[in-house]
């Protein structure tokens, strides 16, 4: 392991946030200029867009996808589709780094073999947030999300499987990496409106990539 990319900041750290659910402290600080790189790559071919959900809000956060499938949202319901609904094409590929990633956080927090079709990329612009909800429109209810954080730091919401419990509060930062599985697989979960804030890699801006078994 090599230090000096730690220097001013924490270490890497693996915490357990709750049954089934571990958090990688700086897990991925060091291929973070790599995966925005990539990230930039993927939203010139899916441009961000701001989804409508079914109830007829437009979402704060903007998304893309890459992957075999897409998360997508509109008037009729949240789906996943092989295509983007803006050019009608496929989503592009994933990136063999974001792959590689998921299945090596994964495997870190005991899910052997992860290989996910789809990653929603979110970008959160200044008082954007995610509602609290579940994460229940895959059928791989067994296989794990990894998510990754980079660039400005957030509250993260994190509940339980009942919408009712109030919810701990975790920040999520630049390079963590966390793994959702097991018992925590269907827990409520959301966003605090994004602070303002100036970060060396992504200005005014935090991603996050959400790696899904659809
Ligand atoms: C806990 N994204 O895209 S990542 C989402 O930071 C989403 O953009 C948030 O919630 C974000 O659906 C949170 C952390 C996360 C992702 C999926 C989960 C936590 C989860 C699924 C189950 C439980
Ligand atoms: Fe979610």
């Amino acid at each position: 392991m090599s230090f000096e990319l730690f220097d001013g900041l924490d270490p890497p750290t693996e915490e357990v946030l709750a049954d089934g659910a571990v958090l990688l402290r700086g897990h991925t600080l060091a291929s973070a200029p790599q995966l925005l790189a990539e990230m930039r790559a993927v939203t010139e071919q899916a441009p961000w867009r701001h989804l409508v959900t079914p109830g007829g809000f437009t979402m704060s956060v903007a998304m893309s996808n890459c992957g075999r499938q897409g998360w997508v949202s509109d008037r009729h319901g949240y789906r996943y589709s092989a295509c983007d609904p803006l050019s009608g094409l496929p989503w592009p590929a994933m990136p063999a780094l974001f792959a590689q990633l998921a299945r090596e956080a994964a495997a870190r927090a005991g899910y052997a073999d992860f290989d996910p079709d789809a990653c929603l990329i979110n970008r959160y612009a200044v008082g954007a947030k995610l509602s609290l909800h579940q994460d229940k429109d895959e059928r791989a209810l067994g296989q794990p999300i990894v998510s990754v954080s980079l660039g400005l730091p957030a509250v993260f919401l994190f509940g339980t499987d009942r919408r009712t419990d109030r919810p701990r509060k975790h920040r999520l930062q630049h390079g963590d990496v966390v793994v959702w599985g097991g018992p925590s697989r269907l827990a409520f979960h959301g966003i605090e409106p994004l602070p303002l804030g100036d970060h060396l890699l992504t200005g005014r801006f935090r991603y996050n990539l959400t790696f899904r078994k659809v």
